[in-house]
């Protein structure tokens, strides 16, 4: 089955159904541009990321993409410093984008991903909460599509020409042991460390490529935990709450996980700004849970 078939099967609005198609079509295009990957662009976002040439086409490329698609009224990426008001557009929708997300693994050929929110009521400074659809697509050995409308997490793959076909309909993470955990450990707060330990005692198996789309990716077929946590200099650690974490932790808690930041749901924090950072953890909801206890008994 085709995507457009399976959202239509889904009941989605004509509106999303041709929002999401154009969107899945610009990752296409990205896919085929990774192939053929420029150098660096010598700039940097405003996270201090250096961006490289293929990050500023992306981000281009898809926010071209969402303007001429007319249903489209604020653009919030990454690679932006702020909200992009589409002025002449006949449409409501807010999109969060991580147009080109781990771009600096493309050297050494390891995954990379797409991420993005779809809010149908233009505000893009929603909490997670309040998404209407989101997707993801890992550019890795295959080429694969994740989705949620609120009706069930669903997997798609790139075919030999060009269309995203069914793979797999109503996924629900399994109960695993994999734990994928970023950042530094000599910068670890004391009960994350203790946290990571615990893991180690009960057998998960670290799993990591510093890529968050298909390390997500992987926790959601495989099971466990993904955590970027808060550090010693960096309280709220590295990742972006808007671009990054919601819409990665709203398709996983679609399909039955768990989200935090060590205290409160990641899909319940306000936007204070586009640059919003956050801890988190994502996965099984125990290992969540087990997160959040060791982040409680620090603070007694
Ligand atoms: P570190 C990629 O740059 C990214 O934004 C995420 O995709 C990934 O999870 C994280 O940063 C990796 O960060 O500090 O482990 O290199």
């Amino acid at each position: 089955m085709k995507l457009r078939e399976h959202l239509e099967q889904q009941g989605a609005t004509e509106h999303m159904i041709t929002l999401i198609c154009r969107i899945t079509d610009l990752c296409k295009d990205i896919a085929n541009a990774i192939l053929h990957q420029q150098g660096k662009a010598g700039t940097v976002n405003i996270h201090g990321d250096e961006q490289i040439a293929l990050d500023t086409w992306a981000d281009d490329h898809m926010i071209q993409g969402l303007r001429e698609s007319k249903l489209v009224k604020t653009v919030a990426s990454e690679e932006q410093d702020e909200v992009v008001e589409i002025l002449k557009s006949d449409g409501e929708f807010g999109v969060t984008l991580d147009p080109l997300d781990g771009s600096s693994l493309i050297d050494v050929n390891l995954s990379i991903g797409t991420i993005v929110g779809i809010f149908e009521e233009g505000n893009v400074m929603e909490k997670g909460e309040k998404l209407d659809a989101a997707l993801y697509v890992v550019y890795g050995p295959l080429t694969t599509l994740v989705y949620t409308i609120k009706k069930g997490v669903h997997e798609f793959v790139l075919n030999e020409i060009g269309d995203f076909i069914l793979r797999k309909e109503n996924l629900q993470i399994p109960q695993g042991k994999l734990y994928a955990p970023g950042g530094l450990a000599k910068d670890y707060l004391p009960w994350h460390s203790n946290y990571i330990k615990a893991l180690g005692e009960k057998g998960y198996k670290l799993r990591y490529s510093g890529g968050m789309v298909p390390d997500v990716n992987q926790i959601l077929h495989k099971g466990g935990i993904f955590t970027y946590p808060a550090l010693q200099e960096k309280n709220q650690g590295k990742l972006r709450l808007l671009f990054e974490c919601n819409p990665l932790s709203f398709i996983i808690v679609q399909a039955g996980g768990a989200c935090s930041d060590g205290k409160q749901s990641i899909l319940t924090k306000t936007p204070q700004g586009i640059g919003d950072r956050t801890p988190i953890y994502v996965g099984n909801k125990d290992a969540v849970l087990l997160a959040e206890k060791f982040c409680y008994e620090s603070d007694q």
